[in-house]
């Protein structure tokens, strides 16, 4: 007998819209509009291998066209997709210095929109896997009708109202929660279908890992504590199942879906080799916060070294953070490390 194609994204987001009485359907609209968004980049990254249309701005492929950056093609797509849809009230991007209006031709909503349109894109000529990140917000009550104040989009991470991404891969697959409580869960691209079809239900992280992940040649770059930490996590402790297998690999989305299922701390700690970076190389907004809503509702924890990162008041819409984040008691083990509350 023939199998139905499972559960679809877009049942998964309906049955979700149906078990919380305050829906309206404005955010499934929403989601479905960025799923449409990814499935088009997904088609890009992966003939991007094929048709050479890699490189800076400016280059002209083989089908004589400009070439674009596949980030910037990335950031492209998502924005004069979700522009129309007539739920959000402005986006951020992570390619882009301000926040992006709704044109005025289009009716606006009470989402905002953080994303990372393409992390990790400089992998894509190297065929490692990169993705899009994605964190949803609602508009604060206190906002004015008027436009869109930066204040209003600067929210600490525990108010999104959902978060995931999409790592493009071997396969292309789409992870997201809605938070309270309503759990992770991971959805495969078929390309036969075009659907996301439900493959990884309910996900929960490891309480505690095997695997490190962190960047060594910045070893240093790092203080004391990181260094200490670090060497921790590489010691042998037969009680504590060290040494830690080190698994880095350079691509966050990537690193941190390896952790999400397998258990795990990927770390990217602030250090001093770029002045101009003291708190590291990860953006809060677009790439810390959504990743963080994802391993707290998978059952794991986000800091950034002394404290939960969903907790951090943001002060600009580009700032970066530490990120310490995957199985809940290695992290504890990170923040006591870094913070000093720790043996
Ligand atoms: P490093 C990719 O450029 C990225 O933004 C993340 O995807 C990744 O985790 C990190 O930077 C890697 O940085 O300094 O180790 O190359």
């Amino acid at each position: 007998m023939r199998k139905g194609v499972g559960t679809t994204i877009t049942e998964h987001i309906l049955r979700q819209q149906r078990q919380n009485p305050e829906a309206t359907g404005a955010f499934s609209t929403l989601l479905n509009e960025l799923i449409v968004a990814a499935k088009v980049i997904s088609r890009e990254v992966n003939k991007a291998g094929l048709v050479d249309i890699l490189g800076d701005t400016g280059k002209v492929n083989i089908q004589d066209e400009q070439v674009q950056k596949l980030d910037v093609f990335a950031n492209n797509v998502i924005v004069r997709r979700m522009q129309h849809v007539g739920q959000l009230c402005c986006m951020g991007s992570e390619e882009v210095a301000d926040l992006i209006e709704i044109p005025s031709q289009y009716p606006r909503g009470d989402y905002i929109l953080l994303f990372d349109p393409l992390d990790g894109s400089s992998n894509i000529d190297v065929n490692v896997s990169i993705g899009t990140i994605f964190g949803i917000y609602r508009r604060p009550e206190t906002s004015s009708d008027a436009e869109v104040m930066l204040d209003d989009v600067l929210q600490p991470g525990n108010r999104q109202v959902a978060a995931g991404y999409f790592i493009y891969g071997s396969s292309t697959i789409m992870v997201y929660t809605t938070g309270r409580g309503t759990g992770v869960h991971g959805f495969t691209l078929y390309p036969s279908v075009g659907e996301f079809l439900l493959s990884h239900e309910n996900i929960r992280i490891p309480e505690k890992g095997k695997i490190y992940s962190v960047n060594e040649g910045n070893y240093a770059h790092w203080d004391e504590k990181t260094r200490a930490l670090v060497d921790y996590f590489k010691a042998k402790d037969r009680d504590t199942g060290r040494p830690y297998t080190s698994r880095y690999v350079g691509s966050l989305v990537a690193d941190f879906h390896r952790n999400l299922l397998k258990g795990g701390i990927f770390m990217y700690p602030a250090d001093l080799k770029d002045p101009k970076k003291p708190t590291g190389k990860l953006r809060l907004m677009v790439e810390a916060n959504p990743l963080a809503m994802v391993v707290r509702e998978a059952g794991g924890y986000a800091s950034d070294g002394h404290g939960p990162i969903l907790d951090i008041q943001p002060e600009a819409l580009h700032q970066r953070t530490p990120l310490y984040i995957g199985s809940k008691k290695d992290v504890e083990t990170a923040e006591a490390f870094i913070s000093g509350r720790g043996d």
